[in-house]
């Protein structure tokens, strides 16, 4: 009798038709061979061997660079139940569109089968996938990204519980490409693209849209957020969770170099992208690390901005769209070099310099999380660590003050329903736009947000201690345009805050949206800031805010009475707050 995943491995072998099937082992040999033959194929370019020794750079097609939201949908029997923020399709439909566009895509090709662990092998909140795919850099991608061959085949054995996803690079054009689930069975599929949360269908497909789907239904989180652990003087460390959405700095935030080293301060990475969490029988909210590397933006990473990447990316790592010098090694904006002479840029072309950037703006390398000198000791704890705040975050450039702390876990949880942010290069379409994204999860929730919304609400008060609940804006900026705030190693100095706020060690001004650091309350030893600068990080303008309060209350018109009547009501206490200072 063949297994539950024989079956749809050969089912799918039957609709793609490919040449030839390999079951992904994850070991180094096979690592070896994909490379060889990537090689020969021209899918990897050979990087310096010297100074990069197995690394390699991809390049994928143009015209499919970054996630594309318009092209993925959650098909749910009921629209409703995908709700207004995203794309649906009835799944009988979204099959019969998509099935013709696998019928023998994989002719000529080869079929990887790449069985994987999200979460540390011997966790009791790991889930296993199993991804289908005929592409050798998704296959070697995975392999980086998740536990991933032999190890999930041994824990999966004869079962049935694993999530398919079928991946066919098909003929890699927008109008041929789907990103499908099906959360209520638990299924994905891709067609038509070979680039990131697209393709590498454990992150976000899995890891997020499907893992919230059956976080609701099994009482536990998955969120799109970073974890780390802030150790203090003393060497006790803090952990802490963060939701930016893409390209907003949850990778730099997890893997920072503190600037409060000497002080004692340091950061600690446990993720830089998703955390599951399960309220643990303690009462703690306890997270893991679905994924075992790290996905990162390349522009703007250079030694002083993240050394620890700049030190982990020096080997075994895959960079994808990067430009590269006529030495051999990557390059990209924001490597702190000026452009040297002979660059190639990320489409193979000699750079001819001027506007356009020699690296893709979302280019990205893809490392594991080991070899970053920041990652944890701790981060395969196979329980979770447990998490004292919870932290939301997006590119503002006015409005939002450096960091505030919620009144409490309802007013949090609308502090993250409201949260806004300027597009970036990570998702096609129109970039620095500012948008709602509750959570950091527009794309990635897969089902009705007003759902989302409501199981938030439900499980602070299952939590013994609820985390607390900040907000920060590393991207204010000042009259003349630019940042007001140093960000990176910096950040510390805010995380410090928080920590000081929940051990009770420094008050607050109250306003209208939270409490807000003094001036005196954050340690800013060491940084030149002058205190017009802090003053205006720090302001929370009424009449802004007034403003800010009617488009949420036009974003939230989208949920109709699903919207959980508490968010409504904080909506209604945060107009009260600002109607007693604004003119109005
Ligand atoms: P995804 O991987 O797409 O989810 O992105 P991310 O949230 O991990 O963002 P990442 O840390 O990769 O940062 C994205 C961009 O923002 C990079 O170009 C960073 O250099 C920049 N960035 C990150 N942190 C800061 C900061 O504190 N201040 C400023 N000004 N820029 C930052
Ligand atoms: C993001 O866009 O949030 C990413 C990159 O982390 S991708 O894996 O392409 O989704
Ligand atoms: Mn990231």
């Amino acid at each position: 009798m063949s297994t539950p995943l024989e079956s749809w491995v050969e089912e799918s072998a039957k609709l793609t038709k490919p040449s030839k099937i390999v079951w992904c082992d994850g070991s180094e040999a096979e690592n070896e061979r994909l490379t060889e033959q990537m090689l020969d194929d021209g899918s990897y370019i050979e990087l310096n061997q010297e100074t990069y020794p197995r690394c390699y750079l991809h390049r994928s097609s143009p015209n499919d660079v970054a996630r594309t939201e318009s092209l993925t949908f959650i098909c749910t029997r009921k629209k409703i139940d995908a709700g207004p923020t995203n794309n649906w399709m009835a799944p009988a439909e979204a099959k019969e569109k998509v099935r013709p566009l696998f019928d023998g895509a994989m002719k000529g090709r080869t079929m990887y089968v790449v069985p994987y662990i999200l979460g540390p092998a011997a966790s009791p909140y790991s889930k296993i996938g199993v991804e289908i795919t005929d592409s050798p850099y998704v296959a070697a991608s995975m392999r980086i990204m998740s536990r991933m061959g032999r190890v999930a085949l041994d824990l999966l054995g004869r079962s049935d519980d694993f999530v398919p996803g079928l991946h066919s690079l098909g003929d890699l054009s927008p109008e041929r490409r789907f990103i499908v689930h099906f959360p209520e069975e638990k299924l994905i599929w891709s067609v038509g693209s070979g680039y990131g949360g697209n393709a590498l269908l454990g992150k976000k497909c899995f890891a997020l849209r499907i893992a919230s789907w059956m976080a609701r239904e099994q009482g536990w989180m998955a969120e799109h957020m970073l974890i780390l652990g802030l150790e203090d003087p003393s060497g006790k460390v803090t952990y802490m969770a963060a939701a930016f959405p893409s390209a907003c700095g949850k990778t730099n935030l997890a893997m920072m170099v503190s600037a409060l080293t000497s002080q004692g301060y340091r950061v600690w990475t446990i993720g830089d992208d998703i955390a599951w969490m399960h309220i643990a029988s303690d009462g703690t909210l306890r997270a893991i690390n679905p994924e075992a590397g790290f996905f990162g933006v390349a522009p703007g990473t250079n030694g002083k901005t993240n050394p620890n990447v700049m030190t982990a990316i020096h080997h075994d790592t895959i960079f994808t769209n990067t430009a590269m010098t006529d030495s051999r090694e990557p390059w990209w904006e924001g490597i702190d070099s000026t452009p040297p002479s002979g660059l190639t840029d990320w489409k193979g072309n000699q750079w001819s310099g001027g506007k356009t950037p020699a690296a893709h703006p979302n280019s990205r390398y893809t490392e594991p999380a080991s070899q970053s000198p920041s990652i944890s000791p701790y981060w395969e704890n196979p329980n979770g660590l447990p998490i004292s705040a919870l932290i939301f975050g997006g590119r503002r450039a006015r409005l939002a003050p450096l960091v505030y702390e919620s009144y409490k876990w309802q007013h949090g949880v609308f502090v993250g329903a409201t949260m806004a942010s300027e597009t970036t290069a990570a998702a096609t379409g129109t970039v620095g736009v500012t948008r709602r994204d509750p959570m950091a999860m527009l794309p990635f929730c897969g089902y009705n947000m007003s759902d989302y919304f409501r199981h938030w609400l439900e499980i602070g008060p299952k939590l013994k201690n609820p985390p607390r609940i900040f907000h920060v804006n590393w991207f204010r900026r000042g009259t003349d345009g630019q940042f007001l705030w140093p960000g990176y190693g910096e950040n510390v100095r805010v995380l410090k805050w928080m920590l000081d706020r929940i051990e009770g060690r420094v008050g607050a001004s109250e306003t209208p949206i939270g409490w807000v650091p003094t001036p005196s309350s954050l340690t800013l030893d060491g940084l030149s800031i002058s205190r017009d600068t802090l003053n205006e990080l720090l302001a929370v303008n009424p009449d802004d805010w007034a403003q800010e309060e009617q488009a949420v209350a036009r974003f939230f018109e989208k949920f109709g009475d699903r919207l959980p009547a508490a968010i409504r009501d904080e909506q209604k206490s945060l107009a009260s707050r600002l109607g007693a200072l604004t003119s109005r």
